[in-house]
């Protein structure tokens, strides 16, 4: 698809239509400075890092790696970087991404081990290597030869919580069905001068098939960006979400003329209309375009998104529109 030049997308954007059903919220305004948003509550102090950083002369890059960087460190985050709760086996594996809109490249790993931060490790894949994706031993050998460290990234508390999955004669596993989500952390950015970036940080689902990689560290998939349009991330179940390519989806409805919420429930719409049972699927999106307009949408009500915002020096969290 070709990108809509910047003249006929602000035209497209200012007059596309509301589809229906969809509860409509004033989330979409437009603002000359950065723009950070982020998924869950966690996304809060991830967003005012990020506004920190960039600030203080950072590159949106920057500001989206060491605001991500924020959740990883933090043990009560259970669901990214240290302290994330681990696959079947015990093992704690990460996945992250994050794509710079200006020059069309990201950087990601999959399934790695014993690193806190796979957001830096997906910046270094980015900025030192020709490469896109790494994955499991190969990217623990490239985080080590960039000077990480290894450590042991289950916490006490991440422990006990998989011996008791483990000890439970009745615990689901992913073989068939789902057992257990959790939230990752995605943020896209707009520097208000046109340019987007988007990073996805996660330990994916609780107690998934060892190996298994989600939706958060494929390009498309977890994150896309494109400064000619804008960008989108996504949290939830990452099985079902790659196979709809979420936030490439989204980022193309908005070039074709779609307001970011239009764009989200273009896509969630989608989804419902495939399959009648992705109605109660755990579906959330963020998207911006590169004017900053911003939406969070979710596929139901039951796994309501919460999302945060930064933006002219004002942070603040709130609940993602619906779809059903
Ligand atoms: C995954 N999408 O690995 C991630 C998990 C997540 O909210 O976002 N949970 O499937």
């Amino acid at each position: 698809m070709q990108p809509v030049d910047r003249r006929s997308f602000i035209r497209t954007v200012a007059g596309t239509a509301v589809l229906g059903g969809f509860e409509r919220r004033a989330t979409a305004q437009s603002t000359t400075g950065p723009v950070f948003l982020s998924t869950w509550a966690h996304g809060k102090p991830a967003n005012e890092r990020a506004a920190e950083i960039f600030q203080a002369g950072g590159s949106r890059l920057d500001a989206v790696e060491k605001g991500i960087n924020v959740p990883e460190d933090d043990p009560n985050v259970t669901s990214v970087g240290y302290g994330g709760l681990p696959n079947a086996e015990g093992v704690v594996e990460l996945d992250a991404a994050i794509m710079d809109g200006t020059r069309h490249r990201a950087g990601a790993v999959c399934n790695l081990q014993s690193i806190r931060n796979p957001i830096s490790v997906a910046r270094l894949v980015l900025e030192r290597t020709r490469h896109t994706t790494l994955a499991g031993e190969g990217a623990l050998h490239f985080a080590l030869q960039m000077g990480l460290k290894e450590e042991q990234l289950l916490t006490p508390e991440s422990l006990k919580k998989w011996l008791e999955w483990k000890a439970d004669p009745k615990r689901r596993t992913f073989w068939l069905n789902p057992a257990e989500n959790h939230d990752t952390i995605g943020m896209v950015a707009a520097d208000g001068r046109g340019h987007v970036v988007v990073g996805c940080s996660t330990s994916g689902l609780a107690w998934k098939i060892p190996g298994r990689v989600g939706d958060s560290p494929l390009v498309g998939c977890g994150v896309y960006a494109d400064d000619n349009i804008g960008a989108a991330t996504a949290t939830g179940d990452g099985d079902l979400m790659t196979n709809y390519c979420t936030s490439v989806s989204i980022v193309h409805y908005m070039a074709r003329g779609a307001a970011p919420q239009d764009a989200c429930v273009e896509l969630l719409q989608h989804m419902a209309k495939m399959d009648p049972t992705n109605r109660s699927a755990y579906v959330g999106v963020l998207a911006l375009n590169s004017r900053s307009e911003v939406v969070a949408a979710a596929m139901n009500s039951k796994h309501r998104l919460k999302y945060a915002l930064w933006r002219n020096g004002e942070s603040r969290l709130f609940e993602a529109v619906a779809l059903h």
